[in-house]
Parts: C-alpha cells; sequence; structure tokens
C-alpha cells in the first residue's frame, strides 16, 4: 500500500504526490528541510524541529507559505494518516514554482512536502561493533558561504564528503572547516571523549545545530560528565578514547577507527554506550 504524502495543504496518495519541474526546490536546492523521528507514536522534540525549519528558512529569506502551528498540525495529520508508531517524518518546504532563473522572487508560494516513512541508517551490528571513518579532504562549507546552520535542500557540500567515505567502503567522513577544525561528520554531530570528559565542537565550528546534540548534551550532563563544546582538531580525534556520532536517524553511533586508528580499544567505549542507552530509554519515555 502507497503512503499518504502531505502536499501543500492537503494528504494526496503517494502516487499522486507530484511536483512541478519548475520547482526551485528541484531546479536550485533551494529549499530547506527536516528529519523527524517518531517513536512510539511520539514525535520527538518535534517544537526544536519546527523551530529550526524556521530558521532555516528565514536565514534563506523564504516566506513559509503557513505559520508554526499550522505546520505542526500537517505533519502531526500525516503522522496519523500513515499509522507511524515508529519512524522517520521528512519536512520539506521548497521556494517553490518559478521560472528558469535563479531569482527566487518569481516563485510565488513555497510548497509544502511531508513524507512519513521509515529509515534506518546504519545496520544493528554497527552499533555493536562500531563505524570506522575517515577525515574528508572536502572542506565544510565556509560560514560566509551556505551557513551550515541552514539545513537546506543543497546537500552537496555533505554529499561529496559522503562519496570519499564511500569510495574507501566506509559509511561516513569527519568533515573539517576552513581553519582546520573538526565540525561534523556529513549527517551527524561529532563528540570525542577523554579522560573522562566529553567534547564537541561548538556550533561555530560549521555545524548543524543537531537536535539530537542538544538532547545528548543534556543526557550526559544529567549523568555527572562535564560536557564542554570547544574547537577540536584531527589530533584530538586521532587521541580520543572514544567517539561518537549523533543525530535523527544514527541516534548515538560509536566510532571506533579513523583515518586507518583505531580508537579507544576497537569498540565503541562505555560512555558511548551509556548515553546510546539513556539515549534510547529517553526516546520511549
Ligand atoms: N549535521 C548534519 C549536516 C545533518 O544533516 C545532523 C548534523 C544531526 O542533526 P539532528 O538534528 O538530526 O540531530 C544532521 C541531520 C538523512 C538524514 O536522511 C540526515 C539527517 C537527519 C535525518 C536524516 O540522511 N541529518
Amino acid at each position: 500500500m502507497g503512503l499518504k504524502i502531505w502536499l501543500n495543504d492537503k494528504l494526496v496518495d503517494e502516487a499522486d504526490a507530484k511536483v512541478s519541474v519548475f520547482d526551485h526546490g528541484l531546479l536550485y536546492g533551494d529549499g530547506v528541510f527536516e528529519g523527524i523521528r517518531v517513536y512510539s507514536g511520539k514525535v520527538f522534540e518535534l517544537k526544536a524541529h519546527i523551530d529550526r525549519l524556521y530558521e532555516s528558512a528565514s536565514a534563506i529569506r523564504l516566506k513559509m507559505p503557513v505559520d508554526r502551528e499550522t505546520m505542526t498540525d500537517y505533519l502531526l495529520q500525516t503522522v496519523a494518516a500513515n499509522n507511524l508508531d515508529d519512524g522517520y517524518v521528512r519536512l520539506v518546504v521548497t521556494r517553490g514554482v518559478g521560472t528558469l532563473g535563479l531569482n527566487p522572487l518569481v516563485c510565488e508560494k513555497g510548497q509544502i512536502i511531508i513524507i512519513a516513512a521509515t529509515i534506518q541508517l546504519y545496520p544493528r551490528e554497527i552499533y555493536e561493533n562500531g563505524l570506522k571513518v575517515i577525515s574528508a579532504n572536502t572542506m565544510r562549507n565556509h560560514p560566509l558561504a551556505v551557513s551550515p546552520q541552514i539545513k537546506s535542500l543543497n546537500y552537496l557540500n555533505n554529499i561529496l564528503a559522503k562519496l570519499e567515505a564511500l569510495d574507501r567502503d566506509m559509511l561516513e567522513a569527519i568533515m573539517y572547516n576552513h581553519m582546520g577544525y573538526v565540525a561534523e561528520a556529513t549527517g551527524d554531530n561529532v563528540f570525542v571523549v577523554r579522560a573522562g570528559k566529553v567534547y564537541s565542537p561548538p556550533i561555530s565550528a560549521g555545524s548543524l545545530e543537531g537536535i539530537t546534540r542538544a538532547v545528548v548534551i543534556k543526557l550526559a550532563r544529567e549523568l555527572g560528565y562535564d560536557v564542554l563544546e570547544q574547537n577540536l582538531t584531527r589530533y584530538d580525534l586521532y587521541v580520543a578514547d572514544e567517539i561518537f556520532l549523533t543525530g535523527t536517524a544514527a541516534e548515538v553511533i560509536g566510532v571506533v577507527e579513523i583515518d586507518g586508528r583505531t580508537i579507544g580499544m576497537g569498540k565503541p567505549g562505555p560512555i558511548t554506550r551509556e548515553l546510546l542507552a539513556k539515549f534510547e530509554a529517553y526516546v520511549r519515555q
């Protein structure tokens, strides 16, 4: 059976969920999106995702076709229509239909697309054995270019880094910024554990302000860990006791190798596993 897709102002059958080839989301990657989890029928951190969507839109001067309350209502209707208990929602707002040519001002109305489905980023055994990653040569977007804080439909910067990883039979790459500091992974935020303390690059290093990251920082502090947001170098990754990534799709996943160097004991470390367990319990509570 096909999905029910939210398109602009109503639910339509998957087969009828079609958009114009003149949509600037398609022509120029001009738009914003969110990826959101549903756990036990409840949308996880819904307000934070809606707020980030509207902030991304504001940063690219995309006028949202509806207000936050209405958008929230559309999303909940889509989740309900697809009987989603555990799943993944992709909420997309494009610049809308325009003419050929960059000018976004000719696009009359932003287009809303909401897909409620499922996602599996990494197989279960990677959570047990850990992820192997590389340092990408592709630098994270400069903050004066497309700000890494905007969750835009233009993911080429991250896709190029992801390809570097895939070329080496790995699933993730760490991206560095123009100063040489760790920014983030291609679709996840980065954490390092060293001597019992937990570190993550500040958002200003060129990362998306991850919603999972914020939850994990909160949970780590509740568990009594010092969490420090400070710039990290490749050296800090190489000598880390533990590295883990956080994201909507990945949740909390340990990294056990980077650039051919083994991290810690070559298995997801104790603090990574503790935080994953705490996170799993938190999303179900
Ligand atoms: N950095 C980037 C560049 C991301 O795209 C994160 C960090 C983690 O943020 P959250 O708020 O999710 O903790 C993301 C999120 C996908 C997919 O389909 C990607 C993300 C989320 C969900 C699905 O690849 N990226």
